[in-house]
């Protein structure tokens, strides 16, 4: 190889790592990553489950509404019943429109979060938060929708366990399309202004 091709080479190398970077950032920029694209493997998706009425419900539920979903489990000593007291405090800065938008809490253990045990414990929080809950193979669906990670761990010889799981709570638009991780850690006024915009 000559010195001039070897020096050919090299622009073209720059260029293609820099195509490869510009592309990268078009397509972030875009939201082709976090959407996945045409085809692609998307945040959220088609699911059913059991709300804590006993209903049925399906992402169908919140047709053209803005919804949060986040999941967890009733036994969860800390990060849930945090999580859902924000979610609570948000509904409640909403005001009126908390009746325009929906927050969906999703279990991750339904050996033991039966809908009427959904049921029990979501009734220390906002009324307009709905439990989601359903067999392994239905939850295990859900969480694959929404690319949770959810792991049984031991605590105890008596079979007593804690559920390690993903704690993002999702904002989705009124098409059902995820539009990032909705932010809890601020004034529930000011949560509740940013869930404002996606009515
Ligand atoms: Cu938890």
């Amino acid at each position: 190889m000559t010195a001039r091709t070897s020096h050919i080479m090299l622009v073209l190398s720059a260029f293609l790592a820099g195509l490869v970077v510009f592309l990268a950032v078009f397509l972030y920029a875009t939201g082709q990553f976090q959407n996945g694209g045409p085809g692609g493997s998307a945040i959220g998706g088609p699911f059913k489950l059991t709300d804590q009425d006993g209903k049925t419900i399906t992402e169908q539920s919140f047709k053209g509404e803005p919804f949060l979903v986040f999941f967890g489990y009733t036994h969860c000593p800390d990060i849930c019943p945090t999580t859902l007291f924000e979610l609570s405090e948000v509904l409640h800065a909403m005001g009126k429109d908390a009746d325009r938008v929906h927050a969906l809490f999703v279990s991750v253990d339904p050996e033991r979060d039966t809908p009427a045990v959904m049921k029990d414990y979501l009734s220390s929080f906002d009324p307009h938060l709905r439990g989601a809950t359903g067999d392994a193979k239905a939850l295990e669906a859900a969480e694959k929708e929404y690319r949770v990670y959810a792991k049984k761990v031991p605590t105890g010889k008596d079979g007593d366990y804690s559920m390690d799981h993903t704690a993002l709570v999702y904002l989705m638009d009124k098409q059902g399309r995820f539009v990032a991780p909705f932010k809890l850690d601020r004034k529930p006024e000011e949560s509740a202004a940013e869930l404002r915009k996606y009515m």
